[in-house]
């Protein structure tokens, strides 16, 4: 065909895919096959004064499922420096662990805290 009539099949075509009664006539536009991740946050840990050094690796350990070694790696840190991030998570799962974590502490009335916070 030429220019012109190439023209008219290619308006055709495209108004039919607009007239979504014409469930054969392909898309006029292709559909966005974009899947997000989901967003994920950062567990954080905070230094104090008393809670054990000990109570502090068995919390990681339990709740955050960290081996004895990673445990006692991120206690030390947030011991020396204040804070360390244990791992990141879903939102909910971030926030239930943190939840879970804190509450550990203060019931045996130690101020362990764990908090989060969205990664960039
Ligand atoms: N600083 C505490 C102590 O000397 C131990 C500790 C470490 C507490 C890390 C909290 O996130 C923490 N007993």
């Amino acid at each position: 065909m030429d220019a012109a009539a190439a023209d008219d099949y290619i308006k055709a075509r495209n108004s039919k895919a607009l007239d979504m009664s014409e469930t054969q006539s392909p898309p006029a536009l292709k559909p966005k096959l974009k899947v997000e991740r989901p967003k994920l946050y950062k567990v954080i840990l905070f230094n104090d004064d008393f809670t054990p050094r000990e109570f502090v690796v068995k919390v990681l350990q339990g709740e955050f499922r960290l081996s004895e070694d990673q445990a006692l790696r991120v206690m030390t840190t947030a011991h020396r420096k204040g804070v360390c991030v244990v791992s990141v998570y879903p939102r909910d799962i971030a926030e239930t662990k943190a939840t879970r974590a804190t509450d550990a502490g203060r019931a045996l009335g130690f101020p362990l805290r764990f908090d989060v916070e969205p990664e960039e």
